[in-house]
């Protein structure tokens, strides 16, 4: 009854063009797709497959997915494994918040409003391209001020051009470790057939204080390990085993699409199932040609869409999440954290086999990933120059200790001041602390080397994630430990070999070794003021970010009247809050 209702609400309102509540999963799978099939998921709908530029076609629907927002405090709040944390902030009263769901091709509008007492608010769409729409970037200081506490309210609205598996998170300070994170699933053609859509499963460290105090906390000591890890938003305490483990349910002989998310703060971490390989057939909104692994590492803020096969024996298996680069990638309370996936028929028990650790991924990523839809560049002529070179440095000089600095300067942005409203005033004169760098010709590859400073008693890997863009990661420093690395200095006579311009992998998250390099490039085509940050909230809480400024005088012209309208209600709501705000900045912002 349910479902032929909700085909018909749906064909209303395609046919109409009107707006519809977003919705589950199930109910939504392949609603545009018309020659997307278990046996041939490369095929979408007419004109549109897996081999499709999605950069520039685009198979727009006529829908628009509406979610509404609500942001609320939390005091005393009961968490999955049953210890009670003092404050949370929660979307829609649940952590993780509420899945986005659409189709490629279709609008998403979410409108927020900020419950918070006195915590401003922004939320980003993680990996989400936004051509020509940078005013929904939900970048705070950047492309919007805060949205304003006690009820303030702002609608971003932006084209699904991608699709996969995203994320959307709080940008303000480091909001997003109280709980203001959700995940996205836009559906879409994949690179390999499957039978069962199994939905995003969203892993993310855990900590029981506040990610106030832990900011505080982390400026002057290094930062704690995580209390646990959630998987799909729970798990059991690893003492006292309240709570429970996640469960994902596989059918015997069928192929299973799982889209794998690291919500985390902190932690980096490699993920295996026991007894099962898996197959990746996308990273972040990157479709990729299909490869079989038995074990992921995921940087904070990736994504891998894979697909298992429930081949084995009915029963009951461990999901493992385990740390590798002696305790560089991340370290947890919890010893060994784990989900269940269960065979159905199969008895509600313990998996009995516990596998093997996977290799160490000394906190790195894949790079012999191959997209789909390719993209190339020369590498022969890059000669690295101060223009082109971003010296990541742990300034531990000051107060607080620890400030994360960029080519010398930790960035500050000003809630109050965005840095697209100098854009609309057309005034350059941005303050150093605004880490600009900008971008003015159009179209063009861009080459950035970024390299961790060697010479830093602390010296850590950190997860690179660019808005506004995908980038080619044409090269890293060679693999290591990351205590035992000793090299960073990119050397033409050397390390040009190590590149690879032909179509390399191509995603919105890296890893930079803890003492290396990498060197990425992404096209200027998409006018904006675009963060790329370190997705580690602590680092970027202490500076470790710039902000590419991208065609200043085309971005210019890309605000409309509407969206200028919309960022000047907020801005002047966020003004008229601020002096009253009982609290000081007391981070980058971001
Ligand atoms: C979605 O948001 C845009 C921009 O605010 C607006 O123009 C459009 O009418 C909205 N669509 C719906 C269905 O609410
Ligand atoms: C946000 O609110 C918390 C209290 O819930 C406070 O500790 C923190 O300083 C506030 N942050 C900002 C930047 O207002
Ligand atoms: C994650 O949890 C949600 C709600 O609890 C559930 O509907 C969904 O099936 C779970 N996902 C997986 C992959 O098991
Ligand atoms: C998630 O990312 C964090 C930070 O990059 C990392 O420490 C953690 O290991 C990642 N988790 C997984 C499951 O890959
Ligand atoms: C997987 O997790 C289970 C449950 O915590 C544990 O017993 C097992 O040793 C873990 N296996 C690996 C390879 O980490
Ligand atoms: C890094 O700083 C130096 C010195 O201020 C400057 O010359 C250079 O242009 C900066 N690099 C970038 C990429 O902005
Ligand atoms: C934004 O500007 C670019 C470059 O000028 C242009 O190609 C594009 O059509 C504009 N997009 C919008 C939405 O105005
Ligand atoms: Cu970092």
């Amino acid at each position: 009854m349910r479902s032929l209702y909700s085909a018909l609400v749906w064909a209303a309102a395609f046919l109409l063009h009107r707006p519809v509540q977003g919705a589950p999963s199930a109910e939504l799978v392949n609603r545009a797709a018309t020659c997307n099939t278990p046996s041939n998921r490369a095929c979408w709908t007419n004109g549109f497959d897996i081999n499709t530029d999605y950069y520039s076609k685009t198979p727009f629907t006529g829908v628009t997915r509406t979610y509404n927002f609500d942001i609320t405090e939390v005091d005393n709040w009961k968490g999955p494994d049953g210890v009670v944390k003092s404050k949370v902030m929660l979307i829609n009263g649940k952590l993780p918040g509420p899945t986005i769901f659409a189709d490629w091709g279709d609008r998403i509008n979410v409108t927020v409003t900020n419950h918070l007492r006195d915590n401003g608010t922004s939320i980003h769409w993680h990996g989400i391209r936004q051509l020509g729409s940078n005013l929904h970037d939900g970048a705070n200081g950047i492309t919007e001020c805060p949205i304003p506490p006690k009820g303030g309210k702002r609608t971003y609205s932006f084209l699904a051009t991608q699709y996969g598996t995203g994320w959307y998170h709080s940008h303000f300070s480091a909001q997003y470790g109280n709980g203001v994170v959700g995940t996205v699933q836009i559906n879409g053609p994949a690179s390999l057939p499957y039978d069962i859509d199994l939905g995003v499963f969203p892993i993310s460290d855990y900590y029981y204080d506040t990610a106030d105090n832990l900011v505080e906390f982390t400026k002057n000591n290094g930062p704690p390990p995580s209390d646990n890890v959630l998987f799909n938003g729970t798990n059991i305490h690893p003492v006292t085993g309240q709570g429970k483990y996640a469960t994902v349910t596989l059918t015997p002989g069928k192929r299973h699409l799982l889209r794998l998310i690291n919500l985390s703060v902190e932690n980096h971490f490699t993920v295996s199932l026991v007894g099962h390989d898996m197959t990746v057939v996308a990273a972040d909104f990157v479709p990729v040609n299909a490869f079989t692994t038995d074990n992921l590492f995921l940087a904070v803020g990736a994504r891998y869409d894979v697909t298992i096969d429930a081949s084995k024996a009915v029963g009951n298996y461990w999901f493992n999440v385990t740390y590798g680069g002696n305790g560089f990638c991340g370290l947890s309370n919890n010893p060994n954290p784990a989900a269940i996936f269960r065979y159905s028929g199969a008895p509600n028990a313990l998996p009995t086999d516990q596998g093997k650790t996977p290799v160490d991924s000394l906190c790195n990523d894949n790079l012999n990933l191959t997209p789909v839809v390719p993209r190339s560049v020369q590498t022969g002529n890059f000669r690295p120059d101060p223009s082109n070179t971003l010296p990541v440095h742990l300034d531990l000089t000051g107060s607080p200790l620890f400030v994360w600095k960029v080519n010398g300067s930790a960035i500050n942005v000003d809630w109050g001041k965005p840095v697209v409203q100098y854009v609309m005033e057309g005034n350059s004169a941005f303050p150093t602390s605004e880490n600009i760098i900008s971008l003015n010709n159009a179209n063009q590859y861009t080459f950035w080397l970024i390299e961790n400073d060697p010479d830093q008693a602390i010296s850590l890997p950190h997860p690179f994630h660019l808005h506004g863009h995908d980038f080619l990661v044409l090269g890293r420093s060679p693999d290591a430990q990351p205590a035992a690395q000793t090299r960073y200095v990119f050397d033409p006579s050397t390390d040009l070999a190590r590149l690879k311009g032909n179509n390399p992998t191509r995603r919105d998250v890296t890893m930079l070794p803890a003492k290396g390099w990498i060197l990425i490039a992404f096209q200027t085509d998409n006018p904006g003021a675009w963060l790329m940050h370190c997705h580690i909230a602590w680092h970027v809480s202490g500076g470790l970010s710039v902000d590419f400024l991208e065609r200043a005088s085309d971005l210019k012209k890309n605000f409309t009247a509407a969206d200028t309208a919309v960022f000047n209600n907020n801005c002047n709501a966020w003004r008229a809050y601020a002096p009253t705000d009982p609290w000081p900045k007391s981070d980058s912002g971001i």
